[in-house]
């Protein structure tokens, strides 16, 4: 009798411990945003082209993110890669790579973390900018209607633009270099011109853009 009685105390000790240390993330209650008003980012599934820190044109940018439960709790020690992030329209939906992004720490105190290193994934998003997922709940707003997904100001480009459904696939190859090619050379209202391919931004799809996807031919997620 005893022995139940101490089981079911330390039953009770660690039930009360683990929903301490881990209530249900609101998807509604938490919030996040950019640290410039529009961000940039050009992406390789391999992780090596642009940093999420290099998206306004510095070095020292950030996606943040706080974390509560359904009362509004900071939610701290949040692992650093339970989160996603993909295009807010379904219609320009990223590949992502295994733990395509990782904070840059656990959650803290106030439930914050911020995100400013790789985003390995493939594809571009031109418009409506990025969703971003915690523990698999894409986060809504505004408080308290929370009735569509909260959508940072993020613009992606990058080299895996298709592959075999016409989809980004995760690699960079000959399909992604034949659409590159078309666009290579021409500007907005050429035929051809893609706005993915012109990574550095100058309006022409031209030779530093050639030299960047020729450093990513053949990568892929890791
Ligand atoms: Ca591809
Ligand atoms: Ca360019």
């Amino acid at each position: 009798m005893r022995f139940v009685i101490v089981l079911f105390a330390v039953l009770m000790i660690a039930s009360a411990a683990n929903a301490q240390a881990n209530p249900p993330v609101s998807d509604c209650r938490s919030t996040a945003g950019v640290s410039c008003p529009s961000m940039k980012i050009s992406i390789c599934p391999q992780g090596d082209f642009e940093q999420i820190r290099n998206g306004c044109g510095g070095t020292n940018d950030y996606i943040w993110i706080v974390v509560r439960d359904i009362d509004g709790n900071p939610i701290p020690g949040i692992p650093v890669t339970d989160y996603w992030m993909n295009a807010c329209d379904a219609a320009q939906a990223l590949y992502l790579c295994l733990n395509p992004i990782a904070a840059d720490s656990l959650t803290g105190f106030n439930g914050r973390t911020t995100f400013s290193g790789d985003f390995r994934a493939g594809g571009c998003v031109l418009t409506q900018g990025l969703c971003i997922a915690v523990q698999g709940l894409v986060l809504k707003s505004v408080y308290p209607d929370c009735a569509t997904n909260l959508c940072l100001n993020v613009v992606i480009k990058g080299p895996d633009l298709t592959g075999p459904l016409s989809r980004p696939n995760g690699i960079v190859n000959l399909s992604d270099a034949v659409i590159f090619g078309f666009s290579l050379g021409k500007i907005p209202g050429e035929l051809g011109y893609n706005a993915c391919c012109d990574y550095d931004g100058d309006n022409i799809c031209g030779l530093n853009d050639l030299a960047a996807f020729n450093l990513h031919y053949q990568h892929r997620c890791p």
